[in-house]
């Protein structure tokens, strides 16, 4: 690979680029192989390819003691699964959320006709403010949905307080926080459900997949109905539905890669700290760094540019992306600035100041076990020559 010490080195400067091939962010992590091959031959074995088959049981069970709650309900994608758990707390009106967050979280309540009201993050967690989300509370306002965003817990005792004082309901988008603690407990339990995300570009997936982790078990019985259309047994529909289930085959792709995980997030956090290291000492740049109470998955790798970094993070991401490395801007410029949300409210940006500022300096930068080697001493070194801070 070649050598980047000056800016006659960088690709957007004239020079090869760095990887021959895109480096991604979203590159999936993958269990064996062999495993995969061996449950596919039992499905088509037994015939069974969906509607609660027993991979999925078999799943379910297992993501549920690992996160220590009573109920795992396994759906087709983290999306129907936000849209289900919302369907079924009977949320309506207003609910409040980031605006920083990927944009399911907002468009599962507009698919409903529900209006999300975006309230401002804190910037030192990327999470919602609890100051923010009070500000927010109006006659309308039925929930709040808090995200833990980039694997780190919401401040959940804080939201669940204002939910209480207000009797509105809180749920959590947990779709980065596969495996994530707060204080040794692990996400799951907070809230009414929480709703996982088991994307390919996650730190666990099932090709595309979801789950809503709740303890109530009136709840977990209502969104097992609302995902197979309402029925109860044969010829006997019992409540409104949907198609949210999730395939046998993505089930034996969850179970092969449950196996793997602690090697998966084992990778992570050595990146993750290989990332601290290569770019400590430049000027401008910072790694988000997650707090000690916190056990997070690392699966996201978040650099944050400031003021001090002349060559901005446009610049820096372009540049980057001239290597073949793909670094995002995830989630610029932020869901209020997005449509509909854009035309519904023109206005949201004067109450997310800390959104506003968050979403123009993150680069979330690649990771997982598909990381090539080089990549993490690549990409210091651009954002080193960027900086000037060297040669
Ligand atoms: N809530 C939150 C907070 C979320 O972040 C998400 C999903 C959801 C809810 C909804 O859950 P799901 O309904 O998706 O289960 C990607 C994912 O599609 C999305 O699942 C994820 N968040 C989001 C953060 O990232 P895009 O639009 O950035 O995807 P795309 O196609 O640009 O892929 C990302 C990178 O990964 C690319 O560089 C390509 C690479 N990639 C992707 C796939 C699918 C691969 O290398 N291999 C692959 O198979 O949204």
């Amino acid at each position: 690979m070649k050598t980047i010490r000056s800016a006659a080195d960088l690709a957007i400067n004239g020079a090869a680029p760095a990887f021959a091939e895109p480096v991604h962010v979203g590159r999936p992590n993958l269990g064996d192989r062999d495993a995969l091959l061996r449950y596919t031959g039992e499905i088509y074995d037994r015939r069974w390819l969906t509607n609660n088959g027993p991979l999925v049981q078999e799943l379910e069970k297992r993501i549920a003691q690992r996160h220590g709650v009573r109920h795992c309900v396994a759906m087709c994608n983290g999306t129907v699964a936000l849209e289900i758990a919302i369907r079924a707390l009977g949320l309506e009106g207003e609910v409040i959320i980031p605006s920083y967050t990927f944009i399911a979280t907002a468009h599962a309540l507009h698919w409903q006709a529900i209006t999300p009201v975006f309230a401002d993050i804190d910037p030192r967690t990327h999470n919602l403010d609890p100051d923010a989300v009070r500000r927010m509370i109006t006659p309308r306002t039925s929930g709040i949905i808090g995200v833990h965003l980039w694997g780190r817990p919401a401040p959940v005792a804080a939201l669940q307080a204002i939910a209480d004082e207000h009797g509105l309901q809180l749920m959590f988008d947990a779709a980065h926080a596969f495996d994530c603690s707060l204080g040794g407990t692990r996400i799951g339990g907070f809230g009414r459900c929480e709703v996982l995300s088991f994307h390919a570009t996650k730190v666990f997936n099932t090709f595309e997949g979801g789950a809503v982790l709740t303890n109530d078990d009136a709840l977990a019985e209502a969104m097992r109905l609302m995902r197979n259309f309402g029925f109860s047994g044969y010829d006997n529909v019992i409540h409104p539905g949907t198609n949210g289930k999730m395939p046998e085959i993505n089930a034996a792709m969850g179970l092969v890669n449950l196996e793997a995980l602690p090697q998966f997030v084992a990778r992570n956090r050595a990146s993750h700290s290989a990332y601290a290291e290569a770019i400590a000492g430049i000027d401008g740049v910072s790694l988000l760094a997650y707090d000690d109470a916190t056990d997070p998955n690392h699966h996201y790798a978040v650099l944050e540019v400031g003021p001090a970094f002349a060559a901005g993070r446009d610049a820096l991401v372009a540049a980057l992306q001239a290597e073949n490395i793909l670094a995002r801007k995830y989630f610029w410029p932020g869901c209020h600035r997005m449509q509909p949300y854009r035309a519904l409210f023109p206005h949201a940006g004067l109450m997310l100041a800390q959104t506003e500022a968050v979403s123009g300096r993150v680069v979330v930068l690649p990771n997982g076990v598909a990381l090539p080697p080089g990549a993490v001493e690549a990409i210091a070194a651009v954002i080193g020559v960027l900086a000037g801070t060297r040669a």
